[in-house]
């Protein structure tokens, strides 16, 4: 059995258990048991609670992330010549990216994430083609940092302010949360964000930067709120 199939007997355990001891508490406590059946009920929860959250870091797997931390690699040339993608880092191991890494099946860079609590993305992009002079107000803040000249000091750029001709390779852009990150070459990109509300949201680049935009697993994927 694995790790899913626990949390998913875990989960489907809670369920019974919390309609289980709620039924028989509607139907048969009285104001002495009360307190025993609450007590037994938080006792079990917490039990199972606390098994679920052991099992959570085994089941995690490419596409969920822990500590609420992304990192995400923008990587050129990923599926073959101008194929740029956004690749989760923990799929890529210690292997360089590079061209060869070209694969004929589009790789998985689909993101779980929970919504109500604040996510880091940080964004590691290894291009270093200039494909677009960015010019936007910044949706949400975020901190830049240089790749290659590891002096150079991090650039914060604040909710509202205006970028004007910023020399970008992509953008991270959640279209239906009027979310757009500009990525500039050779950088890394530091924002966070607080899903609202649970659903699936594309995340797309926005730049014309080839045969990769817009194409699932390469410069598109999908965020999965729950
Ligand atoms: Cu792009």
């Amino acid at each position: 059995m694995n790790d899913k199939t626990l949390l998913g007997i875990a989960i489907l355990t809670l369920v019974v258990a919390s309609a289980s001891l709620t039924q028989t508490f509607l139907l048969t406590a009285t104001v002495g048991d009360q307190n025993r059946h609450i007590n037994q009920l938080a006792s079990q929860l917490g039990d199972l609670a606390g098994l679920v959250s052991s099992l959570m870091p085994s089941t995690s797997s490419a596409t969920t992330q822990s500590n609420n931390v992304v990192y995400l690699d923008v990587v050129p040339d990923f599926g073959g010549s101008t194929y740029d993608a956004f690749v989760l880092a923990s799929t890529l191991g210690s292997n360089t990216p590079n061209a060869s890494s070209t694969t004929s099946v589009a790789p998985n860079n689909n993101i779980t994430l929970a919504h109500g609590v604040p996510v880091k993305f940080v964004i590691n992009n290894l291009d270093t083609a200039v494909l677009q002079n960015f010019t936007s107000q910044v949706s949400v803040p975020f901190t830049l940092y240089n790749n290659t000249d590891s002096g150079q000091v991090a650039l914060q750029y604040a909710q509202g302010e205006t970028i004007s001709n910023m020399a970008i390779s992509h953008t991270f852009t959640i279209p239906d949360l009027q979310v757009s990150i500009p990525i500039p070459v050779d950088t890394m990109v530091v924002f966070t964000y607080t899903f609202t509300t649970p659903g699936v949201y594309a995340y797309v680049c926005t730049t014309p930067c080839g045969p990769g935009m817009g194409l699932a697993g390469y410069m598109l994927g999908y965020l999965i709120v729950t």
